[in-house]
């Protein structure tokens, strides 16, 4: 049984870096015991709901934020943190290595429900400034707090997968993670066909089409609206995942965020042998223009990833 601080002193020398993602995953932790309870506590409505006992609650999007700041206060590691909760990056410290980017409850539209959220997570060295290539991340990770709290992580090698055990210690479940090159789900929010391009569209008849269409082969859809569980089925049996640019989308630059949505996610899917790209770029190649960013997303099975950029490169 290998657990997380045993994976991370395999992994890296880098005692910082280390600690880094330590402190993530007691965020985590911590963030996965408040989910638990979260409806008896009242926490699971907006911003100014009451609980059972009449107290007024701070929606989760703002606990998660709070949690995952307290922890990175504590590490003197940690020089500057970038949230989704948080309009401008925040200075915790001076001398510290690392940037954290995070979206600290991903899908917190689905609380209400008891499906599947997340926190995502990038890590980036200091000396590179706030807006630095996907490519150039030191690590990253997500934790998904499904069924089993899944903590997946890579530094520079293999994707590993933790689970949260019934004492609060992060054990290894799987050594590396390898998404399926080929894979017949697909994930996108078919409600927004109105909006899509002609590649979007051209992809997307083309798996409908199934094994008497172009594509030759029968698909499945599934799509949980919630990114961490939607890239988590990926990682784990293959798929792919589509949010791409569509005249809604376009003003601003597409729905997902660059820094602690894309990034991350493409980090981990390409180190598991996927592939991630707006259709037209790989996402790990994007020079970033602001912290909260915005950019199509297209990632998962290689082939599939490969069929949707060839539908991009026709139209
Ligand atoms: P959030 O960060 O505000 O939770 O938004 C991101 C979420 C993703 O988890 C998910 O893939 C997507 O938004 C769902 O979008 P849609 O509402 O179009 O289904
Ligand atoms: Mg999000």
């Amino acid at each position: 049984m290998t657990t997380l601080a045993q994976w991370l002193k395999s992994e890296t020398d880098d005692l910082a870096l280390q600690s880094v993602i330590a402190s993530m995953a007691a965020a985590s932790a911590e963030l996965s015991g408040v989910l638990r309870v979260a409806p008896i506590a009242g926490q699971t409505g907006l911003a100014g709901h009451t609980n059972v006992q009449g107290e007024a609650q701070k929606a989760l999007d703002v606990i998660s934020n709070d949690i995952v700041l307290k922890h990175l206060r504590e590490n003197a590691a940690v020089a500057t943190l970038i949230s989704e909760e948080l309009d401008d990056a925040v200075q915790l410290g001076t001398g510290g290595a690392y940037i954290v980017a995070t979206d600290p409850l991903d899908g917190s539209s689905n609380l209400d429900v008891n499906v599947t959220v997340g926190t995502i997570f990038s890590v980036l060295k200091s000396a590179g400034g706030l807006l630095q290539k996907g490519r150039a991340q030191a690590a990253a990770g997500y934790v998904a707090y499904g069924p089993a709290t899944s903590l997946v992580v890579r530094i520079a090698g293999a994707v590993s997968v933790f689970t949260l055990d019934a004492e609060g210690q992060w054990v290894q479940v799987v050594v590396a993670a390898k998404v399926p090159e080929t894979s017949g789900e697909f994930a996108i929010n078919t409600a927004r066909e109105r909006f899509w391009d002609a590649a979007t569209t051209g992809y997307v008849q083309e798996s409908v089409a199934g094994e008497t269409g172009p594509a030759g082969k029968r698909y499945n859809m599934r799509w949980v609206g919630s990114m961490v569980a939607d890239i988590h089925r990926i990682l784990m049996r293959g798929g792919i995942f589509l949010y791409p640019l569509d005249s809604e989308t376009v003003s601003k630059g597409g729905r997902l965020r660059l820094l602690y949505e894309a990034n991350p996610m493409s980090w981990l899917i390409e180190g598991a042998g996927g592939l991630a790209t707006t259709g037209r770029l790989g996402i790990l190649d994007i020079e970033p223009s602001g912290i909260h960013q915005r950019v199509p997303v297209i990632l998962g099975s290689a082939e599939e990833v490969r069929r949707a950029e060839a539908w991009y490169a026709k139209t």
